[in-house]
């Protein structure tokens, strides 16, 4: 019996990750939750169906070529159990016409030491995702005796878990970024809902990042569940669909973090970071002007990266000017041609969640301050 699960941070030397895999991804239909995540001018609005199956052998060999530079390095690689999403789900609360991926577990599976748990997905036709990591969850609790098993309660998601009429074809930009600075999103505090990608995890201190998929009863969920921890509720004005913290906020080794120049963290909430001599520098800009077609992701996905340790981390080939950073922030980038995979989920943090990394639960957070951000 060997120990299978273990990871603080997305910064300790990686060991074992799930790749995810593009097979069956649908473009969901239009539900509450997704309305206001797709922008206005988005050739994606009122499309929906199975993605092109050009574009899903595409991504999967995008995808494979992640595993391979994974595997070449050292570090094993599980891969999910596809599910048919083109059909309808349906629960006592709700039915959609579709599921949608198993592209991106970091979306679904948090890791915290030797627990991964399930999230509690705000998106109806990502209720059942989870369910194509199950075959590996079964996999490792068999292999493993000390791996904590766990699933988020469930959220019914029924319409009280929205604001009604919240998506407004008109809203202008302006309007979109002072509702999202004033946490106002088309999600209710009505029960927890959060994704996995919304938390950052740096050891004793989680910061999670409320937005469209992550409600502050999340928060409150998380400090009765990890009690050991300590939760930061942050958020990054400056973006008009906040999604997700890993192409806002990027850790790259303990003490340096990159941020989305255009969703700089508040002067009130870097107080933490600054009292415990964190550096956070402004993300290189993207290389491209547009995202890949057919993609909910923004540009942003550029910082996207996979960091395998201390030194070494792996940047999307074509993201010029971060690799550039990358080595001038003492990285050493180890670049992987991976656009092909954007559009089914994210980048190549989205693509991965993490299994086993070496280290421990550190305090990176000794020096107490007044912080504006806990929970
Ligand atoms: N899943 C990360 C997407 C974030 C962004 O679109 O900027």
């Amino acid at each position: 019996m060997t120990k299978i699960v273990n990871s603080w941070n997305d910064f300790d030397p990686l060991k074992h990750v799930i790749v995810g895999k593009a097979d069956f991804t649908v473009i969901p239909d239009e539900e509450p939750a997704t309305s206001e995540k797709v922008p206005v001018d988005s050739e994606m609005r009122g499309m929906w169906g199975p993605r092109p199956t050009e574009t899903v052998e595409k991504a999967n060999e995008a995808l494979d070529r992640l595993a391979k530079e994974l595997e070449n390095r050292g570090v094993k690689v599980d891969r999910p159990t596809p599910i048919q999403w083109n059909q309808a789900m349906m629960t006592p609360d709700f039915r959609v016409p579709s599921g949608q991926t198993q592209m991106p577990p970091r979306d679904i599976l948090l890791t915290m030491g030797n627990e991964i748990m399930a999230s509690a997905n705000s998106f109806r036709c990502r209720y059942f995702e989870y369910l194509a990591y199950w075959p590996l969850m079964n996999q490792y609790f068999e292999e493993d005796p000390e791996f904590k098993w766990s699933q988020a309660p469930r959220p019914r998601l029924t319409d009280k878990s929205y604001k009604h009429n919240y998506y407004d074809e008109q809203i202008a930009l302006e309007e979109r970024l002072e509702r999202t600075a004033n946490l106002d999103f088309v999600t209710t505090e009505a029960e927890p809902m959060w994704d996995a990608a919304d938390v950052l995890r740096l050891g004793k201190d989680l910061f999670i990042q409320h937005g469209l998929t992550t409600n502050r009863k999340a928060m409150e969920w998380f400090k009765r569940y990890y009690p050991e921890h300590r939760i930061h509720a942050v958020n990054f004005p400056g973006d008009p669909y906040p999604i997700h913290i890993d192409a806002t906020f990027v850790p790259l080794r303990p003490g340096l973090i990159i941020n989305n120049p255009e969703r700089r963290l508040p002067e009130e909430q870097r107080k933490i970071f600054e009292a415990n001599d964190w550096q956070i520098v402004d993300a290189a800009p993207p290389a491209h002007k547009e995202p890949p077609p057919l993609c909910y992701s923004s540009v942003w996905l550029s910082m996207n990266c996979l960091v395998l340790d201390h030194k070494n981390v792996i940047v999307e080939a074509s993201e010029v000017h971060q690799l550039e950073q990358m080595e001038k922030l003492g990285m050493n980038p180890i670049p992987v041609d991976f656009r092909d995979a954007y559009a089914f989920g994210g980048g190549l943090h989205c693509a991965t969640a993490d299994v086993y990394r070496e280290g421990d639960c550190e305090d990176y957070f000794s020096t107490q301050v007044e912080d504006p951000t806990l929970v």
